[in-house]
């Protein structure tokens, strides 16, 4: 028996970019259209690495930045055997936030380079489509103020805006799309749904890469 696998959809991005909207409507679409997927993010809070990464966040406890990069990187390790099972089973996967969040937050901080902070996360499988939601900081901020946990802070943000930007020139070997997110919900999620009916279709006959 032969089954297409699944593919790996990202979406990454600042915060307030809509990246957890776009993904609800992503799976919703896909689903209508009869493929099967599912939506994951990271951090995942649920899991004991991930509790530990939701009371750092906010501000319950505090923990050193390589550790807690370490341990963000570890929580995204922990659901690899579950996602490598989902998408041989030909489940796309929707990913809100991966290791590109990982490495634009902690790079933002003074201290770390870009290549430290991706080699955790070397091994990852590989995303078959990244759509980076682009918003500049002034359209973010009205959509609302910024919750009350660790990073949602305008300089803080401005700094990871930055090693996005710097992150999409890294990796030519990652497909990265940028989205103009500052336009409405609904035609940002036609464009999100077109790129990712083309990754759909073009993964089907590829092995599962590696980050
Ligand atoms: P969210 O639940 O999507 O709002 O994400 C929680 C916060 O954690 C958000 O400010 C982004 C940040 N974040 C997500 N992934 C990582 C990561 O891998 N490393 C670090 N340092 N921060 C991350
Ligand atoms: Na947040
Ligand atoms: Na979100």
């Amino acid at each position: 028996m032969t089954c297409r696998r699944g593919a790996l959809i990202v979406l990454e991005g600042v915060d307030r970019a809509g990246k957890t909207t776009q993904c609800k409507m992503l799976v919703q679409a896909l689903e209508q259209s009869g493929h099967q997927a599912e939506m994951i993010r990271f951090p995942d809070r649920t899991t004991k690495i991930g509790q530990l990464i939701s009371s750092y966040l906010e501000k319950r406890s505090n923990l050193e930045d390589h550790t807690v990069h370490l341990l963000f990187s570890a929580n995204r390790w922990e659901l690899v055997p579950l996602m490598k099972q989902k998408l041989e089973q030909g489940i796309n996967l929707v990913v809100d936030r991966y290791a590109f969040s990982g490495v634009a937050f902690t790079s933002a901080k003074p201290g770390f380079s870009l290549d430290w902070c991706m080699h955790p996360d070397v091994g990852l499988p590989k995303p078959d489509l990244v759509m980076y939601l682009q918003l500049s900081l002034n359209v973010a901020s009205k959509r609302g103020e910024f919750g009350a946990e660790r990073y949602e802070t305008s300089v803080f943000q401005r700094a990871v805006q930055k090693r996005f930007e710097q992150l999409k020139e890294k990796d030519p070997l990652v497909n990265w799309k940028v989205i103009d997110a500052a336009r409405s919900i609904e035609e940002v999620h036609r464009e999100i749904k077109i790129l990712s009916e083309k990754a759909i279709s073009a993964a089907e006959n590829q092995p599962i890469g590696e980050l």
